[in-house]
């Protein structure tokens, strides 16, 4: 029998990290729940603090298959502080950071730290439990329920400003002669029918979207400032969108 000899013995370890799945709200401005075609929405979502110290990251990308204007998307984050940038062709980026989700599935409401709440609802079809970003009341519906409301009017597509790139955008596409594909793409608010993006007819509401837009930029704020943006809350006494 041969000795044994003293060898190496690789031992694999894997952690995982509990994620939790948040479900947000995101209100697509002016587009029409009559057509069929519209772009996706993409999220990203980036964790700059917390957990294991691995970094996390991804993009998460969505078609809002929707009743109305209100999409419903949800990402499977691990506990840590989340940057999450919401985009959308048409509309300019809306930024969210320093959202935290604590070891416990608690968010925190306040930016030091002071305040948590559980935001964790379950569903009653599918009995699953999430945590329902920017529903502040208990109940799983629209009372004070704060919602994500990109500014529609980004016609170049530069996802960061509204300024004279986008009113030359649709200035062209209303032109005579005008391409289909240029029509298309000046139909932010996604109102034509892709057999019927042919017509420039129906772009005059997309300037008027581009025109109340103009001179904005990215919308960028911390979690806790969200929860408290009357500009952001649906239902109860308020109903604006932010835009
Ligand atoms: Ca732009
Ligand atoms: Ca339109």
């Amino acid at each position: 029998m041969e000795p044994l000899e003293a060898g190496t013995t690789e031992l694999g370890y894997g952690f995982k990290e509990n994620s939790y799945t948040v479900a947000i709200t995101v209100h697509y401005g002016m587009m029409s729940a009559n057509f069929n075609r519209f772009n996706n929405v993409e999220i990203k979502y980036v964790r700059v603090a917390g957990g294991d110290g691995t970094n996390q990251s991804g993009t998460a990308t969505y078609t809002p298959a929707i009743a109305g204007v209100v999409g419903r998307h949800q990402l499977n984050l691990a506990a840590g502080t989340w940057t999450l940038t919401f985009s959308k062709k048409g509309y300019l980026d809306f930024v969210i950071t320093d959202f935290t989700i604590n070891d416990d599935g608690t968010v925190t409401t306040q930016v030091d730290g002071s305040e948590k709440a559980t935001f964790i609802v379950t569903d009653a079809g599918s009995g699953k439990s999430y945590i329902d970003f920017g529903n502040i009341g208990s109940a799983n519906d629209n009372t004070d329920r704060y919602v994500v409301a990109p500014v529609l009017g980004d016609a170049d597509y530069d996802n960061l400003a509204v300024s004279l790139g986008d009113i030359a955008q649709v200035s062209n596409a209303m032109v005579a002669g005008a391409g289909t594909g240029s029509i298309a793409h000046a139909d932010i608010d996604e109102t034509l029918l892709a057999n019927t993006a042919a017509t420039n007819a129906g772009l005059t509401d997309d300037m008027s979207y581009v025109l109340k837009s103009f001179g904005k930029g990215v919308t960028k704020m911390r979690y806790d400032q969200f929860l408290n943006s009357a500009s952001y809350k649906v239902g109860g006494t308020s109903s604006g969108f932010g835009s």
